[in-house]
């Protein structure tokens, strides 16, 4: 098949789920357009079934903001048309399930048709999307969809929940890589940064608000004040992370703390993870934890949106209520206190991270993507 798919090229989530499916199904023989306005991060290697298109588009005096929108989808009627896409898959809906609907209405005045997947991911619809300035045209673009997928069941609840939905959300959770996302021996790595044997806990996100980056530094303080000599990691950057630093003074724990900044190799650092951290306000499935998981590194969560149908409470480590830091603090004190138990939690917490295997969840998406286009194909013959 000739597969388009749009994106967001940056570090986040459904760009990641994104790049890496692409890459999945190029491996499978498929072509693969990624259409973005710049190269997807993890986009880094060539590969024959692999074409990047970039949304290119002219700034005029009259526009404070140029329409990204409008400029995506002209790419799109032309990439569709001259790569003879079969399909065209986006994530994220904002704006690009809308773009993908203009350009199936230029496109069907010439004929042309071309079948529409739209992967839900998170605040497209939990914040973003439930704006009002936003609402109506995310509901429409996903009513407007031939196919609608969320990764998570809390997403899809909470979709049908916020909006008036008239099509069926199909479930494909996000996937994990599991050879590259192994521990793997990095002694040489925790020597430098831990010369004590420290403990290592490891959070990662883009330091947005909706992360609560903070609330992983309460957590270690508190590990810290029972006497556990450790290490806090903090991956990524993001507008939070002068207040985290702040904290980090008020407590007088910088020495403790490291801000790494957005690192690619993430896997090298989980590697070295006695404790993974997300004690986030909103997300859907929680990547980063799966990540972590995957690495053999028991998960400590809130308990909100998806994530208490990845971290599986008492067996892969533990969900909190949110906020609630004194109870993750305790969780974390007998995780790092207990060596039995943490390697139980840490053992646990791969064999889960291997229900969501690449292979099996591309699987997924290649038979959705075939019974849409059936369906629109009979529908067609009605
Ligand atoms: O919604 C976001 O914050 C952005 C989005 C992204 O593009 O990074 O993240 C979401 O999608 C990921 C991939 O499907 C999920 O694993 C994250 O949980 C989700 N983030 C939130 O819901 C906050």
């Amino acid at each position: 098949m000739n597969i388009g798919i749009v994106l967001y090229p940056t570090y986040g989530g459904s760009g990641v789920v994104a790049t890496e499916l692409g890459k999945g199904l190029a491996a499978r023989g498929h072509n693969v357009h990624f259409i973005s306005y710049a190269r997807p991060m993890r986009l880094d290697e060539f590969h024959e079934n692999i074409t990047f298109h970039e949304v290119t588009f002219s700034a005029y005096p009259l526009f404070e903001y140029p329409p990204y929108d409008l400029a995506l989808a002209s790419h799109l009627v032309d990439i569709i048309t001259y790569q003879k896409l079969d399909l065209l898959h986006v994530h994220y809906a904002i704006p690009h399930a809308t773009s993908a609907y203009l350009a199936k209405q230029i496109l069907g005045e010439k004929g042309q048709k071309i079948p529409v997947i739209t992967t839900l991911h998170g605040t497209d619809i939990t914040i973003v999307g439930s704006d009002p300035s936003y609402a109506p045209v995310v509901t429409f673009s996903i009513n407007k969809s031939d196919g609608v997928t969320a990764v998570s069941e809390y997403l899809r609840e909470e979709t049908c929940k916020r909006f008036k939905i008239e099509k069926k959300i199909e479930v494909i959770p996000n996937f994990i890589d599991l050879v590259r996302f192994s521990k793997s021996e990095k002694s040489h790595f925790k020597k430098a940064l831990c010369p004590n044997g420290e403990k290592v806990l490891v959070h990662v996100s883009n330091f947005r608000e909706v992360k609560r980056v903070s609330d992983t530094v309460e957590i270690f303080h508190k590990v810290l004040q029972s006497g556990i000599p450790a290490h806090l990691l903090l991956v990524g950057d993001g507008p939070d992370r002068p207040k985290v630093e702040s904290r980090c003074r008020e407590l007088q724990i910088c020495g403790k703390v490291r801000f790494l900044g957005k690192q690619e190799k993430i896997e090298d650092i989980l590697s070295i993870a006695d404790l993974f951290l997300i004690p986030s306000g909103s997300e859907t499935f929680g990547l980063a934890a799966l990540e972590a998981m995957s690495c053999s590194v028991p998960v400590i969560s809130s308990d909100i949106g998806g994530l208490p149908e990845l971290n599986i409470h008492g067996e892969t480590g533990y969900l909190c209520e949110l906020g609630d830091t004194g109870t993750m603090g305790d969780y974390a004190i007998s995780i790092l206190r207990d060596e039995q138990l943490h390697r139980q939690l840490s053992e646990n917490a791969r064999k889960r991270a291997e229900v969501f295997e690449l292979n099996l969840i591309v699987d997924r998406y290649e038979a959705y993507y075939h019974s849409v286009m059936e369906g629109m194909q009979a529908a067609s013959k009605r």
